[in-house]
């Protein structure tokens, strides 16, 4: 065995050379394994003593795309397409030998072989989509040659991989095996060489392109599927072009045409945004200053406090990963209506083919109902999800302290309650702790955990990686009003107030919001979530604010038929002119003069709101790092991916601007909600960018 680079190296059995690649953690294609590949082939073609050539992975996984690192920094040569095309010139046979994942350039240098050899458990699928770009190396052309037009569409507008048995069906892997992969991979090669004659190359294959040339409908399709789901983004499109090259050109101009529009996408700022998605999202789990040495607390049995519409969803998330779960109410009705609604959203999903009539049983077996809270004794983890009011949390916190057992995790699903007093009314405030999901929790991915004052590390960390066991992603937050969500919500609520006060009727704000890639605008999504959420009619003020007037009216929002907007019978939001006229009104009695307002004023008041709070939050240590708060505002939010983030989206503008802009906005509207953060200024006039 001899090491071609650092991270690949060659060795030849029974004739067959080995190409090992060890590029950890995921094999991705970076320098040292391009020119280790590609100096590993050329090698194997001189070599005598080789008939057949066997590329193979260490580690957990077969190679899982391009170095994404590397994007930033512009690609050293060789480039894969170089690497690619040695490997499918190779005169002698060439097999991958797949485990885990073969993803991106993975799979496309898998496609680039003769053959392909997988265990059973692997992954195969081209996600460059989910980066904002395409695959570049030849597998919008090489994929439609091996699965079919219809299915390479699927797989590269979605990104989403299928698994060994699907991939075997559709010929894109020759053989699965169960035992030593290597072993059997070699075996493999060295009969195909023994078979000698011509070797497969998926360059030459035209059977599977000639049904969507018989029928070019099926791009029209593609392009239906995706004006649904994929609203904003470039990639899915560029991707179908790609895919009809391949239908339509010969295979060289199709990877030409390949080529050109990769560029094109990875030069724009939605592969940007999105390229700093993928890390942001993977940082996001890390806890700074709590190291290795910190063992988490084991959690095997939950308990939920309240099955409405938030316990009941975090319950199913336990359930969903084979958690036993007991949720506790105060009345058996309240209980039957919570269980009943979990075994309603179980069946709909079965009903839908994403889950099996038995799947929906054991699941809902998972979940014991009861009126106790003393049955949550032996718990190693009780979440707290009743409703945002202080004295009932303490009162249940009160009575955790004592039936609790020791070392369980105490935690709330407070959207915004100061975390610290409810943990100070117990013994034990370093075991208590903030896990606030979003609604509908069995849905939304978001999970911000929340770090009290006195929240011991072991608890912290549990809670971070207990949130990816049920398929959560976490970000770790500091306790302040709103935490980090909701505080930079509330910035942009009051923005759009005052912006309806100020004469921009309220529709238009919404349509501004909307049309920049957030699914709703910022009274549709007020009307979502009911407008009396945190409204006391003891506190109302509907002479200066009229959402309170809204309320008092009793009218709050889609669950009620009307809000700011009227739903139809199939929930579509009508503007009422009534809400307007409410903002006149209100806007009269405030002294505030209406005005033409543009849309770029609108956008950035909106934006900037957002962008100027979430410093605040870094300045004060809320959030770890600038690009958690851009997770956030993706998986609990709406923030489009494609814009990365508002953080990533300020950096973008570039910080000078943003505080140009943050600073023209407090004079012209001498309101001090505009002063901008001092860590904003400071970074902004360093020439620096939020990290
Ligand atoms: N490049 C660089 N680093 C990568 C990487 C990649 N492709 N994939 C993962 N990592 C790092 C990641 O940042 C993390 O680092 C660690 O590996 C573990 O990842 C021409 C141009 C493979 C399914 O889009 O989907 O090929 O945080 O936490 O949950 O067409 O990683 O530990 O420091 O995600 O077990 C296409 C991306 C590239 C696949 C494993 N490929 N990766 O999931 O671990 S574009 C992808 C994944 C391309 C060509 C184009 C997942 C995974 P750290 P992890 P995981």
């Amino acid at each position: 065995m001899v090491a071609i680079t650092n991270m690949v190296d060659y060795a030849v059995e029974d004739g067959v050379a080995v190409l090992t690649l060890n590029n950890p953690p995921v094999n991705a294609l970076s320098h040292g394994v391009r020119a280790g590949l590609l100096q590993g082939v050329e090698k194997a073609q001189q070599d005598q003593a080789v008939s057949a050539i066997l590329i193979y992975c260490e580690g957990r996984t077969f190679i899982a795309g391009a170095d994404i690192t590397e994007f930033s920094s512009g690609m050293k040569e060789p480039g894969l397409h170089q690497v690619l095309t040695a490997i499918d010139n190779s005169a002698k046979p060439t097999v991958a030998a797949i485990h885990g994942t073969a993803l991106g350039g993975g799979l496309e240098t898998a496609l680039s072989c003769n053959y392909r050899v997988a265990v059973s458990t692997v992954k195969c699928g081209l996600p460059e989509v989910n980066l904002g770009i395409l695959p570049g190396a030849g597998g919008t052309q090489r994929l439609p040659r091996v699965v079919g037009v219809e299915k390479a569409l699927q797989m590269i507008t979605t990104g989403v991989p299928i698994g060994a048995v699907e991939a075997h069906q559709l010929g894109l892997v020759d053989a699965l095996v169960e035992g030593d992969l290597r072993a059997e991979a070699l075996a493999f090669a060295k009969q195909k060489a023994a078979e000698g004659g011509e070797h497969p190359r998926v360059r030459d294959r035209e059977d599977k392109l000639q049904p969507a040339r018989d029928n070019p409908e099926i791009f029209a399709m593609a392009r239906q599927m995706i004006a649904k789901r994929a609203r904003g983004f470039l990639a899915p499109e560029y991707n179908i072009r790609c895919v009809e090259a391949a239908v339509n050109q010969p295979f060289d101009e199709g990877l030409n045409t390949e080529g050109k529009l990769f560029m094109e996408l990875m030069s724009g700022p939605q592969a940007r945004s999105q390229q700093h998605f993928f890390f942001a999202e993977r940082e996001a789990s890390k806890i700074a200053g709590i190291g290795k040495e910190v063992a988490e607390r084991p959690i095997n049995k939950v308990g939920v406090i309240g099955a409405g519409l938030m316990g009941g969803g975090i319950a199913m998330n336990m359930a969903n990963v084979g958690i036993p779960v007991t949720i506790v109410e105060t009345k058996q009705e309240a209980l039957d209506r919570g269980l009943g609604v979990i075994r309603k959203n179980y069946e709909n999903t079965a009903k839908k083919g994403r889950l099996s009539p038995e799947q929906v049983e054991q699941r809902c077996g998972l979940i014991q109902g009861s009126l106790a809270l003393d049955d949550l004794a032996d718990c190693d983890l009780i979440i707290e999800a009743v409703f945002e009011n202080m004295a009932v949390k303490k009162q249940i916190f009160t009575n955790l302290d004592k039936l609790a057992k020791p070392g369980a995790i105490l935690a709330s699903n407070t959207s915004a309650l100061d975390l610290n007093d409810i943990a100070a009314v117990t013994s034990r405030p370093e075991d208590v702790i903030g896990l606030h999901f979003f609604s509908p929790a069995n849905v939304m991915k978001l999970l911000e955990v929340v770090r009290g004052d006195k929240t011991a590390d072991d608890v912290i960390k549990t809670g971070m990686s207990f949130a990816k066991r049920i398929k959560k992603v976490a970000v770790l937050v500091g306790v302040c009003f709103g935490f980090v969500g909701n505080r930079i919500l509330f910035s942009r609520q009051y923005q759009s107030d005052k912006l309806a006060l100020e004469g921009a009727n309220y529709a238009r704000v919404d349509k501004l919001l909307y049309d920049f890639g957030f699914p709703m605008g910022p009274f549709q999504m007020a009307d979502l979530a009911g407008l009396d959420i945190g409204w006391l009619k003891e506190t109302s003020k509907p002479d200066l604010f009229v959402k309170d007037r809204l309320c008092e009216m009793g009218e709050l929002g889609q669950k009620t038929g009307s809000g700011y907007y009227d739903y139809d019978e199939k929930r579509r939001p009508v503007p009422r002119q009534q809400t307007t006229d409410f903002y006149l009104e209100t806007s009269k009695a405030l002294g505030v003069e209406q005005r033409d307002i543009s849309d770029e004023e609108i956008l950035d008041r909106l934006l900037l709101s957002m962008i100027n709070e979430g410093a605040k939050v870094l300045d004060e240590g809320i959030a770890q790092r600038a690009s958690d708060i851009d997770v956030v505002y993706v998986y609990g939010y709406g923030w489009p991916v494609y814009r990365g983030g508002p953080m990533h989206y300020a950096n973008s503008l570039g910080l000078d601007k943003v505080l140009e802009k943050i600073r023209h906005y407090h004079q012209l509207t001498g309101d001090d909600f505009w002063a901008p953060s001092p860590y904003l200024v400071k970074l902004a006039e360093q020439g620096e960018s939020f990290k």
